[in-house]
């Protein structure tokens, strides 16, 4: 095995306190420390993780917005030995790819999926996101986001743990040094659960776009703890004892 770092010494394009950064880290780190880098192939999806190859030493394949988990499903079907790494963004995730999201959890495809909820699409410029809070206001919600006119926002841990097919979910957020502790340990679950050919996991992880949401860092923040009221941390399911 190689001894080379995963995360690679170059500067992200990330805007100031976008937690694509934060997630990035605690992924590469991981990979590091569980020595699958050589093993790993991750997806990069449409949105602002786009660029994820040239910050991660890993293999990367970009997929048509909201088709990682699919794309995922076919490389860990061919290549049951690799660790097969899903990066999605809400957007990408539960509205373009709400459809590929449900089937490849109900098959219980032993992926992970790393899903980043910042309640809005941010590469476009901040319109709404299936994840946006009520009121939330946004690029094409200017007045505020109506329960009746746009939906309640998709709560993506509770809907896949009604289903048999996947092993682990939880949600957690990185707003906070124990929270990003929180998180680190959750990926880990995650990451295990494929590697010990448990089946599917899902890690949400509540994270801040001060630019989409036109917020300073410090509203930011506190805007985290508004979507924790409506998006409760925690394990959502885990049955890794009994597959
Ligand atoms: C088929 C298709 N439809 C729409 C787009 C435009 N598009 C690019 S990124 C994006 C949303 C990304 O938002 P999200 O998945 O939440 O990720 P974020 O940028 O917030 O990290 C959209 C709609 C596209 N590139 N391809």
């Amino acid at each position: 095995m190689s001894t080379e770092k995963t995360l690679k010494g170059v500067k992200m394009h990330y805007c100031v306190g976008c937690s694509h950064t934060t997630v990035h880290r605690l992924i590469a780190q991981l990979i590091d420390e569980l020595n699958i880098r050589e093993k790993t192939i991750a997806a990069a999806p449409v949105g602002c993780a786009v660029l994820l190859y040239n910050y991660m030493n890993v293999d990367v394949i970009e997929c048509a917005h909201g088709r990682v988990p699919s794309v995922m499903t076919a490389i860990k079907r061919c290549l049951p030995d690799r660790f097969v790494l899903a990066y999605q963004g809400d957007g990408d995730l539960a509205a373009i790819g709400t459809n590929e999201t449900l089937h490849t959890a109900n098959r219980g495809e032993n992926i992970t999926v790393v899903f980043i909820n910042n309640a809005v699409y941010g590469m476009t410029g901040g319109q709404m996101a299936p994840t946006t809070l009520p009121c939330q206001i946004t690029t094409t919600t200017p007045m505020g986001r109506g329960e009746n006119y746009e939906g309640a926002p998709i709560k993506v841990c509770e809907l896949l743990a009604t289903m048999d097919g996947p092993t682990y979910i939880e949600r957690v957020a990185v707003n906070n040094r124990e929270d990003i502790k929180k998180t680190k340990e959750a990926l880990e679950k995650a990451f295990q659960c494929q590697l010990d050919g448990k089946g599917y996991s899902l890690v949400e992880i509540l994270s801040m776009c001060p630019t989409g949401w036109r917020t300073d860092l410090k509203d930011s923040l506190k805007f985290i703890d508004k979507m924790k009221e409506y998006f409760p941390l925690g394990v959502f399911k885990d049955v890794r004892s009994k597959r």
